[in-house]
């Protein structure tokens, strides 16, 4: 995330100069400050955030050291400025707003999926009259996306014309008993105008919606601060959703939006397909913005590899039995670890060998593994007659020092094996539990 470099930065200051005094503190906010304003955080959430943590820093607990302790401070009053009690209401009329291409349509789709799981009737209405294949595109997303049994749950109603409008928004009103939510879709505009404005301030007042949403774009910055003061005059907004934060997201955004409207974040939606939206946490997103890591997802990372199957590769590592068989999955293994991850990896010496590779070099590997004899793969030194390397190389598409460099690093690492293995013989004890106390820690709170 764009606003993650600036904490980072902030806090690795104070950890560099080992102490956290007035002084360095002011210089440490001016620059976090002068690096929150560029990428479109606004001022006064800035400036809050810093009089409280100056206020709270007066007085250091015994216990913490002052960094430990600005870290825990940053992580409360970020948290508690996105966190909010309220949960979203489970009936009535649901208005979808935003920007043109901010991820509407498709969250409305979504949302329906997520009452559907609940067990509700709904209808989805779309009043996107500019583009009548929206209509289609959403009945379409949402029928491919749900269960057979869901679809008699569920209706679709298309505005058509604009003409239409006023009798349209009649026609929900009186559908308000047969169903438990309603959803509206609305059309949006690339920015926000007096039109678009008053378009959606009429429509709001025919339907009086339980919940009007504010669909946020993670990939925008300024605009989401004119959005969200624009939308503030019209109509009140009831809560928010952040959509596209599968994407390299800037993080201003949500803060202006939750900053200007205080209004809950509902819901992140995360990616095109129907099931990837996810109830607000206040602490994944704390994290992700101070740290840059999505806990939420690592958690599941982590719970699709096996520490058995990590183990026996490890072992077999250790026996000298590891072969370019194991390379092989240990690669394919890589490949499904979100390369943001890879450092919750580094200490397993497994992964040692493969966490600097990016996509092109792993499957490159892949690709020459695949394209050698099973002896070869059992035993690397056959590859002392160098014609073994060109057929590979040839066979694998890939070039002959990559195949040599494959072999190279999977010899130095059983090569390390075998010196950690004596090592390991001599500290037998102490470094079995060493290990063990290391797959616990990597593995802690799984069970
Ligand atoms: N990566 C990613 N793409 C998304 C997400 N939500 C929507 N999109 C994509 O963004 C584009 C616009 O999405 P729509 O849902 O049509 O946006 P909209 O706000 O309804 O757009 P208009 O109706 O034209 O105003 C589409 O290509 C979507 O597939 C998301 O959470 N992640
Ligand atoms: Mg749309």
């Amino acid at each position: 995330m764009e606003i993650t470099k600036g904490f980072k930065n902030f806090l690795s200051f104070f950890v560099k100069q080992g102490r956290v005094d007035k002084e360095n503190l002011e210089k440490a906010f001016e620059s976090l400050k002068g690096y929150l304003i560029d990428v479109d955080v606004p001022y006064e959430v800035i400036e809050k955030l810093f009089e409280a943590l100056k206020n709270d820093l007066k007085n250091i607990p015994p216990g913490f050291s002052g960094v430990s302790y600005l870290y825990y401070l940053l992580y409360e009053k970020i948290k508690k400025f996105l966190e909010s009690k309220k949960i979203i209401k489970d009936k009535g009329i649901f208005l979808i707003l935003g920007l043109q291409g901010s991820g509407k349509t498709t969250f409305t789709g979504k949302l329906a999926k997520y009452f559907l799981k609940k067990g509700k009737k709904v209808l989805v209405v779309s009043l996107d009259y500019r583009r009548p294949a929206a209509f289609e595109q959403l009945k379409t997303y949402i029928e491919k996306g749900i269960l057979e049994k869901d679809i008699k749950n569920i209706d679709f109603l298309f505005l058509g014309k604009k003409e239409n409008l006023e009798n349209i928004l009649k026609l929900i009103n009186e559908k308000k008993k047969d169903y438990d939510i309603i959803l509206v879709d609305t059309a949006g505009r690339s920015y926000v105008d007096e039109d678009l404005l008053k378009e959606i301030s009429f429509i709001y007042e025919k339907l009086k919606p339980e919940e009007s949403l504010l669909v946020i774009d993670s990939l925008m910055g300024q605009e989401a601060l004119e959005l969200s003061k624009a939308f503030k005059k019209y109509i009140p907004i009831t809560g928010l959703v952040l959509t596209k934060a599968d994407s390299d997201t800037k993080g201003a955004s949500i803060l202006s939006a939750k900053y200007i409207l205080n209004a809950p974040i509902y819901f992140v939606s995360e990616g095109e397909k129907i099931d990837t939206l996810r109830e607000f946490n206040a602490d994944i997103w704390t994290q992700r913005i101070l740290e840059g890591i999505d806990l939420e997802k690592s958690l599941n990372e982590l719970f699709k590899l096996d520490p058995n199957y990590l183990f026996t590769l490890y072992n077999k590592l250790l026996e000298g039995e590891y072969t370019l068989y194991d390379l092989k999955d240990e690669l394919i293994l890589r490949l499904s670890i979100d390369p943001n991850l890879i450092f919750y990896y580094i200490n397993l010496p497994i992964f040692q060998l493969t966490s600097k590779f990016d996509e092109k070099k792993i499957k490159h590997w892949i690709a020459i593994i695949n394209s050698m004899t099973d002896k070869e793969r059992k035993n690397h030194t056959l590859f002392k007659n160098t014609s073994r390397i060109k057929r590979v190389a040839k066979g694998s598409g890939t070039s002959e020092k990559e195949v040599k460099e494959l072999l190279k690093t999977y010899a130095q690492l059983k090569f390390q094996a075998k010196r950690y293995k004596a090592l390991q013989e001599k500290e037998q004890k102490k470094q079995q539990k060493k290990m063990k106390n290391m797959f616990k820690m990597l593995f802690r709170g799984f069970k």
